[in-house]
């Protein structure tokens, strides 16, 4: 197997006998012919575009199939197995369509007819596409490494417009753009700049889908406001949410009505506290339990009710736990529960709530213990007169946004760090799961503006980002010029998607850790460091003294 699509990657140069992850080889294999094949499927849903007869359905199938091979999503060959079946049946099917609809004959690529055979083992017929896009770029290292920034790119880019159509926003230029980064993999005449224009053109369109995916979070559930959140449990009967996925956990929250079940939120769903007509509606929404995902195996393991995974990320779980352990959407295990979606788009979620009925609960109430969230665009910017006066007279004198992902490595201690050593003038802005290494500090407060303020999930970069812009148009100068820092960490393909839209928006000097991706090779790194001044994250006290300089 070869994979290196992740922070993780063994030896930080690629997984070749097991992913670290956890992936197999098997599945590694099937999620790469699965990829093939909705590349087999892109010419034809483009031609649809073209002709006028688009089809929704494959663009959300599309979407969602390329969320499913992103990072410690779907370990399921089975699934995988369906989801192959079912795009060679849409391609086939729109390929009918369009050919009926073409005033004239359609020569298609040859990669339009690539067909697997069902008969034989589908993973040892994936394995012949690890090398296929390195021999495309003529081994050529550097157009390789873009090669692979861009599909990786691409997965960022699909689950988020997975997450926004979910919630009703969808933009087709999004899956447009989709389709023609993946006929681009096909393409052998495209040279450097033509795939750095690409890898830009995605995070400008990842933008855009975050932006959508903010306007389906606040027109469902509200502005998010400054909201108090408890970490300790109280007495009964509990599921857990974990993953991205505030659509889903809206739905169990409704199916949870009048059942004395109390929910609780995992990982990324943190935030979903701060959307006041989520609380509103479901006081049974109680709290936040556990830290961030890598330290599953040990929360989950302890949480007296059921689980649910809604997105990334899931890891390969214990036998102590699996059989209250379920998933949802693109999320899959071997042996695990899976709900599947009715038409629209929920699961019955009543095996659930039977596994946490009979499981015990929580026998006591904890002593409270809380955290803040819901520091989102509309929340920071209504505040922005104060901001503004208390850095001209400086009581702030810089903002860091330290975020982005978590993960096992020891080298990630950099962000508990570098927060410990923000200067007490200095205000830390977070988000994304990496806030889980110090999310519950108590910074204080500048004034009536706390130091520490948890904008959101990754996705909510989109509000980082409007949060940057509010404030430089407010001291009318440019997002560069402000005195804000971005310190980020990465570890999966969203971050990807986000850190290309960071880059499409010509914010420089950020710095970027715990390692650098595997995939960017050196001269493609020089590039962004010459352009962006994009950096490696070095130490606290080092990026400290620079970024305050
Ligand atoms: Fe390795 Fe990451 Fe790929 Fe898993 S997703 S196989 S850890 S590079
Ligand atoms: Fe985390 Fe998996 Fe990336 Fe959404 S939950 S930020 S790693």
């Amino acid at each position: 197997m070869f994979c290196e699509q992740c922070e993780q990657t063994a030896s930080g140069n690629g997984c070749h006998q097991w992913g670290a992850c956890g992936k197999s080889p098997e599945v590694n294999a099937i999620q790469d012919l699965l990829v093939y094949c909705l590349r087999s499927l892109a010419p034809i849903a483009l031609k649809a575009y073209e002709l006028g007869i688009p089809n929704r359905e494959i663009d959300r199938f599309t979407c969602e199939s390329m969320f499913s091979t992103m990072t410690n999503v779907n370990f399921s060959t089975k699934r995988f197995t369906e989801s192959v079946q079912q795009v060679l049946q849409l391609r086939e099917t729109l390929k009918q369509a369009v050919e009926n609809h073409s005033p004239t004959p359609i020569s298609w690529p040859e990669i339009c007819n690539y067909q697997p055979d069902f008969e034989e083992n589908l993973s040892e017929q994936g394995q012949q596409f690890a090398l296929d896009l390195i021999q495309k770029a003529n081994g050529n290292i550097d157009i390789y490494s873009l090669q692979l920034t861009t599909i990786y790119g691409i997965k960022g880019l699909a689950s988020y417009t997975f997450h926004a159509y979910e919630l009703g926003q969808e933009d087709e230029k999004i899956y447009q753009f989709i389709y023609e980064a993946l006929v681009a993999l096909d393409r052998q005449d495209l040279d450097l700049n033509a795939w750095v224009g690409l890898a830009l053109k995605l995070g400008e369109m990842n933008l855009r889908a975050m932006e959508l995916l903010d306007a389906g979070h606040t027109g469902h559930y509200g502005q998010p406001i400054p909201t108090t959140v408890p970490l300790n449990h109280r007495q009964g009967k509990a599921i857990l949410v974990s993953g991205h996925d505030i659509k889903q956990l809206e739905a169990l929250l409704q199916q949870t009505v009048d059942t004395g079940i109390t929910v609780y939120t995992h990982g990324e769903l943190l935030p979903a506290h701060g959307y006041p007509i989520l609380k509103q509606k479901y006081p049974h929404l109680f709290g936040h339990y556990g830290t961030a995902w890598q330290n599953q195996t040990k929360d989950f393991a302890k949480f007296p009710g059921a689980i649910i995974v809604t997105t990334n990320c899931l890891m390969p779980p214990h036998e102590t736990y699996d059989q209250k352990l379920f998933t949802v959407g693109p999320v899959g295990y071997p042996g695990l529960g899976y709900l599947p979606s009715n038409g629209d788009g929920i699961p019955d979620y009543t095996p659930v709530i039977q596994q946490a009925l009979e499981l015990p609960g929580f026998l006591d109430d904890e002593t409270p213990r809380e955290v803040k969230t819901g520091f989102a665009h509309n929340a920071v910017l209504s505040v922005a007169d104060h901001v503004i006066e208390a850095v001209k007279a400086g009581k702030i004198r810089h903002f860091f946004l330290v975020g982005g992902c978590d993960g096992a490595k020891p080298g990630r201690s950099y962000y508990t760090e570098f927060v410990e050593k923000v200067p007490q003038d200095c205000v830390v802005l977070t988000l994304g799961c990496g806030k889980f290494r110090f999310f519950d500090q108590e910074l204080g407060a500048i004034g009536n503006i706390p130091r520490l303020m948890d904008v959101g999930q990754c996705n909510d970069a989109y509000s980082a980002i409007q949060i940057a812009l509010g404030l430089a148009k407010a001291f009318d100068i440019g997002v560069n010029e402000l005195p804000l820092s971005m310190i980020l960490s990465w570890y999966e393909q969203k971050a990807v998607a986000v850190l290309l839209t960071l880059l499409y928006l010509g914010i420089q000097d950020i710095r970027l850790g715990p390692t650098l991706p595997a995939f960017i090779s050196p001269n493609v790194f020089q590039l962004l460091s010459d352009t962006y001044h994009l950096k490696a994250i070095s130490t606290p006290d080092e990026d400290l003294a620079a970024c305050l300089a």
